[in-house]
């Protein structure tokens, strides 16, 4: 028994599922999570000493990769002054204004710390602002687990097949309305039932939380036209976009504006963080400015502010070229083993998030991605976690690509992706593949193998 699975089993006493989110659970792979000591770089090292390539990275957070020295000395300078004061400090109104000054049509910004609270806040501004009540999400949309938005959401969600979440009430979901990703036609009918009563339509203008599932060639832009001409507020939820699909993430890279936009993860660098950005017209109506209350003990505290501006200082247009060229070398390579091993798979992505999927060879939406095989992901998942490589565990999440990645991370990745989907194709038993000398698997302990065929 390993180090990790016997701390593992520790942490299943005394925390739900063993884990503080759900997604890190294994239970939409199956096996053991690894216990994670530290990262460095674009790897992650289990309490054992294993080391993995890391394309979980914190969720996207990570783009610089882990301790980056930039980012540790900045927050490390930070920590030295103190950790949260609950006043205004320069940093936060510098972070606020490097978000303005990367995407066009941002004015004002609000630092809240987490996802959640950010399109949680952003829903309360479109409604306070509009004076209506129901917003429209998109079935595998996940924008954090506020009650409103527990509704055919995606991420852990989807992961864990639940139909929706125990504990919200009827009450806090009766003015949530669901379409079709992709599917403007489903926007225009639910205006139509409700007219004048719609506040917002909330999406990830490229969808992260079903697996990396793109916007279609003009849903952005139909969504853009249909709320302004129903006087409904369009909210882009870029938690996972902003700042990583391009340097003022999506609505920029896409060329669609919405009216509010929500950012996390890059932003605090792995710190906790989240944000809400609008129009000065918009955000002047939040409180102390307006009448739409919003608060948070550790908003903007200089620890988080530290994390994301010495992030956001190395995410240049160089940045992004090198992110690019790694994302393109793994997507090929794996494009490439999917065909030769005649595995029925896709790899979908947009700049430095991707996912493979398998089973399918397309996805415009939910019911897409559902039909592929997320057991199938289990066993591949733990092939390659078997050989060194850690993607995210779960079939609907997003894999991301970090500056600390290096060509020779990506075609190790690419070889572990072609042994595991040749595992997939020719064993049936626990047998040791050929291509690997005994040896060389990393891990023999039967609890930390996933399922096998
Ligand atoms: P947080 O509250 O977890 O910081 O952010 C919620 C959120 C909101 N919007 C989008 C588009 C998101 O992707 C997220 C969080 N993403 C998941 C990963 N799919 C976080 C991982 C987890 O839940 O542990």
């Amino acid at each position: 028994m390993t180090l990790s699975s016997r701390q593992f089993a520790q942490a299943l006493q005394v925390m739900p599922g063993g884990v503080s989110s759900p997604v890190r659970s294994f239970k939409g792979v199956g096996g053991t999570p690894r216990v994670i000591a530290r990262g460095a770089g674009a790897e992650l090292i289990d309490v054992d000493g294993l080391r993995y390539i890391d394309y979980i990275g914190s969720w996207g957070a990570a783009i610089a990769g882990h301790a980056h020295g930039h980012v540790v000395e900045a927050v490390e300078r930070a920590v030295r002054d103190g950790l949260s004061f609950g006043t205004t400090t320069a940093g936060e109104a510098e972070l606020a204004q490097r978000i303005i000054d990367r995407v066009p049509g941002v004015e004002m910004v609000r630092l809240v710390n987490s996802g959640t609270e950010a399109v949680m806040s952003a829903v309360r501004l479109a409604r306070g602002a509009t004076g209506r009540s129901k917003v429209i999400k998109f079935e595998g949309g996940y924008h954090g687990h506020s009650d409103a938005l527990l509704v055919r959401a995606g991420s852990g969600v989807a992961t864990l097949a639940l139909p929706d979440s125990q504990g919200v009430p009827a009450s806090a979901i009766a003015d949530t309305l669901v379409a079709r990703y992709n599917d403007p036609a489903a926007v225009e009918a639910l205006f139509d039932q409700h007219p004048g009563a719609i506040a917002a339509v909330v999406v990830e203008p490229v969808a992260g939380n079903m697996g990396v599932v793109a916007p279609q060639p003009g849903f952005l832009q139909t969504l853009r036209e249909t709320t302004h001409r129903r006087g409904a507020l369009l909210i882009f939820d870029e938690v996972m976009t902003g700042f990583r699909v391009s340097r003022g993430g999506a609505s920029a890279l896409l060329g669609v504006v919405p009216d509010i936009w929500v950012f996390g993860k890059i932003i605090g660098g792995g710190l906790p963080i989240g944000a809400y950005a609008a129009s000065r017209r918009l955000m002047k109506l939040i409180a102390p400015a307006g009448p739409i209350y919003q608060a948070g003990t550790f908003s903007g505290n200089p620890i988080s502010v530290a994390g994301g501006l010495s992030t956001l200082d190395l995410l240049d247009d160089a940045a992004y070229l090198r992110l690019e060229s790694l994302s393109e070398r793994l997507h090929r390579g794996l494009a490439d083993a999917l065909r030769e091993i005649d595995t029925t798979g896709f790899v979908s992505r947009v700049g430095s998030m991707l996912t493979v999927f398998l089973g399918i060879q397309h996805a415009q939406n939910y019911d897409d991605v559902r039909a592929g095989s997320p057991d199938e992901f289990g066993r591949w998942f733990h092939g390659l976690l078997d050989r060194g490589v850690h993607l995210p565990p779960g079939a609907f999440e997003s894999w991301f690509v970090s500056l600390a990645h290096d060509e020779s991370m990506i075609d190790r990745t690419i070889a572990a992706a072609r042994e595991s989907l040749l595992e997939l194709r020719t064993t049936a038993t626990s047998a040791q593949p050929a291509s690997l000398p005994a040896s060389a698997r990393r891990c023999t302990s039967p609890q930390l193998q996933g399922p096998r065929l």
